[in-house]
């Protein structure tokens, strides 16, 4: 017997005498750990990502911010089709579709009976369409969620500026938007200002009156109640990522950057972030733009999703109502390349032990391979009270893989802090990378190894770590030194760090994700 598989039998054979308890079926789940998920926020976190929409004049006056003053009739979009949108979504594996019903300059995407500045004032449809309408039917029609943004500042509104009024006004608007187009998952709230005109916004009204109109809704803003703003545009999370969170530390308008891309492992609220991105460079569609290509969502998909955060990805419809077939390329480009990666999981057939089980190490019900099924309803649960976290995976024959995908049944709360992942290598051990949090869904990239026995270990958890997945795939399209290295940060340092690797010096090669 080689000396390699002595010493990994010896290793098993430690986990496995661990807790060598009998399987006990009455063994009860492990109790959550507050804060945890409502049932809108679950839905909203497995929806994973969201097509956001900024539609509206500024499409066809080559703006960002409208002044609120452009002329209804400029709103004339030749081939309008929302079904083209929510089939981009679903087919670009979107869960919801966002669409800004009223940006800042106040012109409504649906005919609201408390202003003339909307669609019915314009020549589409001789003025008597709803873009609001049509999507939330298209959307209903491909089987995805539909979110709604209403703009909290109005330049349009000439009762802007008179606190009692325009709030009054808001929650009509909002009211409109609730209570005639069926379910709405998401309410979207940007944070944006102008300082021309002082208005004091009555948020805690607004969203009980969005709570109320609709049961499963989730609202963002860069405060939650529901969802968090990550703290910048470019669609990048923390390297750590919490949902726990106190609302009460930001304000809307007034975040704390680091803390809410971070979020708090001592936070009494469940607020998980979202990253917002465009394709191109304006959240509107300009003739002069272009998208971004698939590699680089697909490094911001690594980002967000791959931190624990939904994914907010603007694709905005261009003057003749459509999505431009450059940016639908991207995203054909981007699914396939997703497909690629993921379809082919190396671990999915592995053998896997723990150092123990609950309720025993053969209790089926929390049992090691729970972490091969991609769900996050069947997790591993180690035995109660222990001081050692691991899982070993035998992938059967030795893999070249530079990705790993972590989950935790975040319906029980998150727990992991930090954790360390080895490759054996000969007979010893060897730490590819060490991580903090995992949350809903961590995907971690790191130079290309090969091995055939990898080891999970939780250092730290604010509770007994529970596992839901453990995926071992191959990113053949990133080049992971370009992306992290030789660049200056995009926005903050969430980038990843990596540490080169130097075997022939005999260093540990080890990324720090
Ligand atoms: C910001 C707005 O000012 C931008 O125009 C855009 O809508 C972005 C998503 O939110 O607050």
């Amino acid at each position: 017997m080689s000396v390699l598989l002595v010493v990994l039998l010896v290793h098993l054979h430690l986990l496995l005498c661990a807790h060598g308890a009998a399987a006990d079926a009455a063994t009860p789940p492990p109790l959550p750990v507050l804060p945890v998920p409502s049932y809108a926020q679950l839905q909203w976190q497995l929806a994973e990502m969201a097509l956001f929409l900024h539609f509206g004049p500024n499409t066809f006056t080559d703006s960002e911010w409208g002044s609120g003053h452009a002329d209804p009739s400029v709103f004339a979009p030749s081939a309008l089709d929302a079904r083209q949108w929510a089939r981009v979504a679903s087919e670009g594996g979107f869960g919801r579709v966002v669409l800004t019903a009223k940006h800042h300059d106040g012109f409504c995407l649906w005919p609201s009976a408390l202003t003339d500045y909307s669609v019915a004032a314009s020549p589409w449809r001789e003025g008597a369409g709803d873009v609001v309408g049509e999507l939330s039917a298209a959307a209903r029609a491909e089987g995805i969620g539909l979110g709604l943004y209403l703009s909290p500042w109005d330049r349009h509104e000439p009762v802007y500026g008179d606190t009692v009024a325009y709030n009054e006004h808001y929650m009509g608007q909002m009211t409109e938007l609730l209570a005639r187009y069926g379910d709405v998952e998401e309410v979207w709230l940007d944070g944006a200002k102008g300082d021309d005109k002082h208005m004091d916004y009555m948020f805690d009204a607004w969203f009980a009156l969005i709570h109320q109109l609709q049961r499963r809704v989730v609202i963002f803003s860069d405060a939650g109640p529901d969802t968090r703003w990550v703290g910048d545009e470019a669609g990048v999370a923390g390297r750590t990522c919490w949902s726990p969170f106190n609302k009460s530390v930001v304000t809307i308008g007034h975040i704390i950057p680091e803390y809410s891309r971070n979020g708090d492992p001592f936070g009494q609220d469940w607020v998980p972030a979202e990253c917002d991105v465009s394709i191109r460079p304006g959240w509107f569609w300009h003739a002069s733009e272009k998208p971004k290509s698939a590699i680089v969502l697909l490094d911001i998909y690594y980002k967000s999703v791959g931190r624990n955060c939904l994914l907010i990805l603007n694709i905005p419809p261009n003057s003749s109502g459509l999505i431009s077939d450059e940016d639908m390329q991207v995203l054909k480009e981007f699914t396939e390349i997703r497909q690629t990666i993921f379809s082919q999981n190396f671990a999915a057939n592995a053998t896997v032990m723990a150092s123990s089980v609950r309720g025993g190490l053969n209790n089926l019900q929390f049992a090691p391979s729970s972490a091969l099924q991609d769900s996050i309803y069947s997790y591993w649960a180690p035995q109660e009270g222990q001081t050692s976290w691991e899982m070993l995976f035998d992938l059967g024959r030795s893999t070249s893989f530079n990705l790993l995908q972590l989950q935790e049944p975040i319906q029980l709360g998150q727990r992991v802090i930090r954790f360390h992942v080895d490759i054996l290598v000969g007979e010893l051990w060897e730490t590819i990378l060490e991580g903090t949090t995992i949350g809903y869904k961590r995907l971690l990239q790191f130079p290309a190894v090969q091995a055939r026995y990898l080891k999970l270990s939780v250092d730290s958890a604010r509770a007994d770590p529970l596992i839901a997945f453990f995926g071992v795939f191959m990113d053949p399209f990133s080049v992971i030194y370009s992306l992290d290295h030789g660049k200056p940060p995009r926005t903050n340092s969430s980038e990843v760090i990596m540490l080169k690797t130097d075997h022939a010096a005999g260093n540990k090669s080890t990324a720090t994700v």
